[in-house]
């Protein structure tokens, strides 16, 4: 089912049911390799959603700040590349929220055990606003907040759920949103955890 949450994000609820045993598998390898952990903010706390990335680049953020990165600071190697059924998969999803030559050189995975959470933001350390952002989300579900092109509008909640896209760009690829603390559950395919994986254009083209 098709939602469109504002012009420029659209939910496709549901639509990768079929298709997440087969992306969680190719991610055990990714994660073997960049394992997930708390990075640190600028302010010196850490977050409490675990993160890594695979790709050309990753997002880090570190007592520096937030950007994008060619080598996992954890090891000092490049990230593990990108598997190409997630490349084209996110250029697939794209295409069909309106968004079409979508080329993802970055994703970042994010794990929510119970309790965690994503405070408020934009997502601006791309170099390139035009491309768009596609967001998935396994496990456990998660209360989405939606705002607007400023902090302080009004924000709305939406449910994602385990197989949801979130696809955002446009007149939203700047908008605030964040995630509510992940309520105690165990999804039955995945655990007590929630993964969200979002692809990015990061780099310009
Ligand atoms: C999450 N997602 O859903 C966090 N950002 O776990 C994000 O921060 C996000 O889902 C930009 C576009 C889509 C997203
Ligand atoms: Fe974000």
């Amino acid at each position: 089912m098709r939602l469109d949450l504002s012009p420029g994000a659209v939910l496709l609820s549901g639509r990768l049911l079929d298709d997440a045993p087969a992306l969680l598998t190719g991610l055990a390898p990714i994660l073997e390799c960049a394992p997930l952990r708390h990075m640190q903010t600028r302010r010196g706390y850490f977050m409490s959603v675990a993160m890594t990335n695979c790709g050309d680049v990753g997002w880090v953020s570190d007592r520096r700040g937030y950007r994008y990165s060619a080598l996992d600071p954890a090891s000092g190697q490049p990230w593990p590349p990108m598997p190409a059924a997630f490349c084209e998969l996110a250029t697939r999803l794209a295409a069909e929220a309106g968004f079409a030559g979508f080329h993802p050189d970055a994703c970042l995975i994010n794990r929510y055990d119970i309790g965690a959470r994503l405070g408020l933001h934009q997502d601006k350390d791309e170099a390139d606003f035009s491309a768009p952002i596609v967001s998935c989300s396994f496990g456990l579900p998660a209360t989405f907040l939606w705002g607007g092109a400023t902090r302080h509008d009004k924000t709305q909640k939406i449910r994602l759920e385990h197989g949801d896209v979130l696809i955002w760009g446009g007149a939203a690829r700047l908008y605030f949103h964040g995630v509510q603390p992940i309520r105690a559950g165990v999804h039955p395919d995945v655990g007590d955890f929630r993964l969200n994986l979002t692809f990015r254009q990061a780099l310009a083209r």
